[in-house]
């Protein structure tokens, strides 16, 4: 278990339950926390930690118990599942679920070279699994979304129970405690209080927005004031919901049919296009994988001079000359999270105000996954590479320093909401 950590709608753990059954063996559940994770503060790991320990629970009265090693994945993996066929319990199988993210894919191509077992790999995390949508890299949600179309139906299947183990399982609890006390997270990015982690309060959390704020969605979505956006995006990151079941949800909600399809397109179409982006280009977290129109237009503007210039850390303090562009990071930093419009400004504004486009591309990366909840996440990659590298989008009329990326800036924003109100929301 590391991407999808959740015990209900988890194809993954329904898989390696099914091949227990197969093989007449018992079944654990290991995550593998690992020292450092791509930077991740304080704020991640107590919402990850408290998520894993509902998952404990959950798991345990079906009487399957959660192993928890500590140290690098690619150690302690095959350490655990050579041991456990070497004396005790023969393990047959391992079973994990799918992220296309560097980090991962290393993990597992170290762990499954040093298995002795079959090593399974199950995508829990997208509808159509990503290698089925397409096998190559997409150009954009209007080449994937018909592939995707195409194949939905065949996996908006409903989800088998999950049947206990027979016997109480021997393996004793998680020591949460000392597990907290060695783990050496940067505390000076603290824990988000607004919203609670795990599966309860991730099935609470949708079941409110469909109740609350899905009529509307298509037309509020893009207004910061209207607390119009489902806030599952920290959910679906760290896997305490099924994309799949939200789905099923939000289809069968008697809704306005143009709020579920705008919902479902973000959902599906926009977050599948983010996986894809990640599994087939290598430089998805970095300037050298925008396109080469974008690294053209983005070169020939290089010299144009910059009305503004900010540092990395000018950036991460507020520390601009734009009041909404300080409010939006004023939300990064205190919630954990940024309105789904504002993030395009706030990324595009990091490109008009840095010295070249990819430290841009650097600073609004480093400061995604540092303080959003939401981060280290193949959603953050293609949003960043969006905004400043025109990823997914198309040339726009030619200006001073986004050469043909669009453009967005602060009247645009005023067009759409009361820019005041936001400030003054965020400015505290
Ligand atoms: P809702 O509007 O309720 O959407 C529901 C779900 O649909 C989201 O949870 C998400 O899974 C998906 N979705 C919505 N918009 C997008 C989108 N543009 N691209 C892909 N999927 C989408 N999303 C992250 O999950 N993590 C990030 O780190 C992240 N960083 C971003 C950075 C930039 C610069 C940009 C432009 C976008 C980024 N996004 C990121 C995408 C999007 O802004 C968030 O997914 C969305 O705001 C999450 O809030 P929500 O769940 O309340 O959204
Ligand atoms: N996955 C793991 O298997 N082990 C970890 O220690 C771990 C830490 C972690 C910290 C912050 C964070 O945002 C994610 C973390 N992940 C961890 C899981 C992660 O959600 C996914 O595996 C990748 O992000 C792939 O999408």
């Amino acid at each position: 278990m590391s991407r999808d950590q959740r015990v209900r709608h988890n194809w993954a753990l329904l898989f390696a339950r099914y091949k227990a059954a197969l093989m007449q063996k018992p079944l654990v559940v290991v995550f593998t926390l690992a020292p450092a994770f791509l930077g991740a503060p304080l704020r991640h790991y107590d919402f990850m930690l408290k998520g894993l320990q509902e998952v404990e629970t959950d798991l345990r009265s079906l009487n399957i118990p959660l192993l928890l090693l500590q140290g690098e994945p690619t150690e302690e993996l095959p350490r655990f599942a050579n041991a456990r066929s070497a004396n005790t319990i023969n393990a047959g199988a391992m079973v994990t679920d799918y992220s296309p993210l560097h980090i991962s894919r290393r993990w597992k191509s170290a762990v499954a070279q040093q298995l002795t077992i079959p090593l399974y790999e199950v995508d829990a995390h997208n509808i159509v699994p990503c290698w089925l949508a397409s096998g190559k890299l997409e150009y954009s949600a209007r080449t994937i979304r018909p592939k995707i179309n195409a194949l939905l139906g065949n996996f908006l299947t409903p989800f088998p129970a999950l049947e206990p183990l027979p016997t109480t399982p021997r393996e004793p609890l998680v020591e949460w405690e000392s597990v907290r006390q060695k783990l050496h997270a940067d505390p000076s990015v603290p824990a988000v209080d607004w919203l609670l982690p795990g599966e309860k309060a991730a099935a609470d959390c949708l079941n409110s927005f469909i109740q609350q704020k899905l009529s509307g969605y298509a037309l509020e979505r893009n207004d910061p004031n209207a607390d119009a956006i489902s806030n599952l995006s920290p959910y679906l990151h760290f896997g305490h919901i099924s994309a799949q079941f939200i789905a099923t949800k939000v289809m069968a909600s008697q809704t306005l049919e143009e709020d579920r399809k705008a919902f479902l397109e973000e959902l599906i179409v926009r977050r599948e296009l983010s996986d894809n982006f990640c599994a087939y280009n290598d430089h998805y977290d970095s300037y050298d994988g925008i396109p080469n129109w974008a690294k053209e237009t983005l070169a020939q503007h290089n010299g144009d001079k910059r009305e503004y210039l900010y540092t990395a850390e000018e950036f991460e303090r507020s520390a601009t000359h734009e009041p909404l562009w300080n409010a939006t990071q004023h939300e990064l930093v205190q919630s954990g999270k940024i309105h789904g419009y504002m993030r395009m400004y706030w990324a595009k504004k990091i490109l008009e105000w840095s010295r070249t486009p990819m430290e841009a591309f650097d600073i609004a990366i480093a400061l995604n996954d540092r303080y959003a909840l939401d981060g280290r996440e193949p959603n953050g990659y293609a949003g960043v590479a969006w905004s400043i590298g025109g990823v997914h989008d198309r040339p726009w009329f030619e200006r001073e320093v986004y050469g043909k990326i669009r453009y967005m800036n602060a009247n645009g924003c005023a067009r759409k909401f009361d820019v005041q109100r936001y400030i003054k929301r965020w400015m505290l």
